[in-house]
């Protein structure tokens, strides 16, 4: 196969960056006054409009012709026919399996694994009623009124972001926290609010071997028991106040926690992707099963429209061309997620976890290392917020940080005033960051006459703003659990994207192992007080001092 940059599109999108006026999207307005509805377009509940970008038709028949070179639409098959797309893991990615709510077969060689799909969701169902309703209850015979998720990545970050997504429709399930750091402070202060009697722990853990989530499982473990197993038997306590998800069975069982509380998933589910399989579980417990199926169901419209779509009218394809165009062609380095929304405050971790895991990469599927640029680097927060913080450097940095606004036109809060006010905000900052303003209207602005006033004059050149910045905006009608199902899939699929024209495998992750490894030897030089033999100058110093400082008295 050609080389990427080698291809004709590449070279002619090359070609195409260089000229004078490529990031003039204000021009493009005044040309197209068709452009806002002909550069948006509607897709499972969301609307997304991508007008405020330097991309024209001509931009994007190129863009989309990278795609077609680079066999996007069968790589696409590919992955939704559980082939073993991730080639450095042999494993297929089946994240839209999870939650196929057709009747469609999705077959892992040769056999069918919606059936064991739908199993586990059925467990998850009935044990999520059973602890909601109060019928399945703690070793004091008291209904779980708390429920912490240890997990930590994509054991974490998935249904960490939907549960906060959803907070105005859990209020009558249990409250559910999330401990993922190995930080002590994590679980202790977590713990320190919680009545044993009443907390349900479960164990999220795709290996159950990782370090942190098994050092906060054994403590939250140890909580439990100093509790509770003066007055009841130790078994039972276990048995009441342990669930898991995993696939490593044995070990859950080595654990302590009883086979009925343990919600399985397959080798075919990468972390990051693993929301929609039983690492859901704190997600039903929080909302109800009933949302988490429209979650799924969210998502599932999503799988369908990038499924069967034609590139050209296929929402993650758009975003994930887009963030190509200005990555690749147009040096931005970063990428801005701008939820407008505090209950997606944990989106943009979300994001950073699912862009940068699967597509920072430097080795493409061949072995062979790029000469392009990757995945960028993912950041953001939610608005109105950053607008008080970073967006200074988004509107007069001198770097262009692309930026995704996503707004919900309506609120589930009862807070009369607040929501037009943010929504005003969020349309004005992408407003403003393509609009600019000379040095020019700045002075017209303030009623100075030209040459009149030197200390207006000059401060005319710092008030001003380049404008042309650009960004794309998602609307949705509600942030309810469609919608957020449909939101985390679009982002899902612009990965896959990507990934797939950029040639590198998105799913695997072996950029984490050096530093792990690592750490269990550090960790074996703390115990022992002192540097081993075969560190660098700098990290023997660092432990030795961490040593001291730790051990003075
Ligand atoms: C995600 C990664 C990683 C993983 C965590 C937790 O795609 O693989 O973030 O989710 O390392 O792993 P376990 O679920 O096995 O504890």
């Amino acid at each position: 196969m050609t080389r990427l940059t080698e291809r004709p599109s590449w070279k002619a999108l090359k070609a195409h960056a260089a000229r004078p006026d490529a990031t003039d999207i204000i021009g493009l307005f005044e040309r197209d006054p068709q452009r806002a509805a002909a550069f948006s377009m509607e897709a499972g509940g969301l609307f997304l409009d991508f007008s405020k970008n330097p991309v024209s038709r001509e931009t994007l028949a190129l863009l989309l012709s990278l795609a077609e070179q680079a066999s996007l639409e069968q790589q696409i098959q590919a992955m939704f026919e559980g082939r073993r797309v991730n080639t450095t893991e042999n494993r297929p990615a089946l994240h839209t399996a999870l939650r196929n709510r057709s009747q469609r077969p999705v077959l892992v060689d040769g056999r069918d694994v919606m059936p064991d799909v739908r199993a586990v969701l059925e467990r998850v169902r009935v044990f999520s009623e059973a602890i909601r309703n109060g019928e399945a209850r703690g070793a004091a015979g008291k209904p779980f009124t708390d429920v912490v998720n240890i997990g930590i990545g994509g054991s974490d970050l998935g249904p960490l972001t939907v549960c906060e997504a959803l907070r105005p429709f859990a209020r009558s399930g249990p409250r559910v926290h999330f401990v993922s750091n190995v930080d002590g402070a994590h679980l202790a202060a977590t713990l320190a609010d919680l009545e044993a009697e009443t907390t349900l722990f479960i164990v999220s853990s795709k290996t159950f071997t990782t370090q942190e989530t098994m050092t906060n499982a054994r403590s939250a473990r140890k909580w439990l028991l100093t509790n509770l197993a003066g007055s009841y038997a130790q078994d039972d306590v276990l048995g009441r106040h342990f669930a898991a998800a995993s696939t490593n069975l044995e070990e859950t069982g080595r654990f302590g926690i009883k086979p009925e509380q343990v919600f399985g998933f397959w080798d075919w589910v990468g972390g990051r992707y693993s929301l929609w399989s039983a690492i859901g579980l704190p997600i039903a417990l929080a909302v109800g099963f009933e949302r988490f199926e429209q979650l799924l169901a969210g998502a599932h419209t999503i799988d369908e429209h990038f499924r069967t779509a034609p590139p050209e009218k296929n929402m993650p394809i758009l975003l994930a061309l887009i963030g190509i165009w200005h990555s690749n062609f147009l040096a931005a380095p970063s990428y801005a997620v701008l939820p407008y929304a505090q209950d997606l405050a944990w989106l943009p971790m979300h994001l950073q976890q699912l862009d940068m895991e699967s597509n920072g990469k430097r080795i493409d599927r061949a072995g062979a290392p790029v000469d392009y640029a990757t995945g960028p680097v993912i950041w953001g927060a939610p608005g109105t917020n950053g607008q008080h913080a970073f967006f200074q450097h988004l509107h007069q940095g001198t770097r262009v940080t692309p930026c995704d606004f996503i707004l919900a036109a309506r609120s589930e809060w009862d807070m009369p005033g607040h929501h037009d006010i943010l929504l005003a905000n969020g349309i004005a900052q992408s407003e403003a960051l393509l609009r600019g303003r000379s040095p020019e209207e700045v002075l017209d602005e303030i009623g100075a006459q030209a040459g009149d006033d030197k200390e207006t004059r000059r401060l005319a050149v710092h008030r001003s703003f380049p404008g042309n910045r650009p960004s794309n905006t998602i609307v949705v009608d509600r942030l309810d659990a469609s919608a957020v199902g449909a939101l985390i899939a679009l982002y899902e699929h612009k990965v896959f994207v990507q990934g797939a024209i950029w040639n590198i495998n998105s799913f695997d992750q072996w950029g984490v192992e050096l530093g792990k490894g690592l750490a269990k030897d550090v960790l074996n030089d703390l115990h022992e007080g002192k540097a081993a033999a075969g560190h660098d100058p700098s990290t023997s110093a660092l432990i030795e001092r961490i040593c001291t400082l730790r051990d003075k008295q």
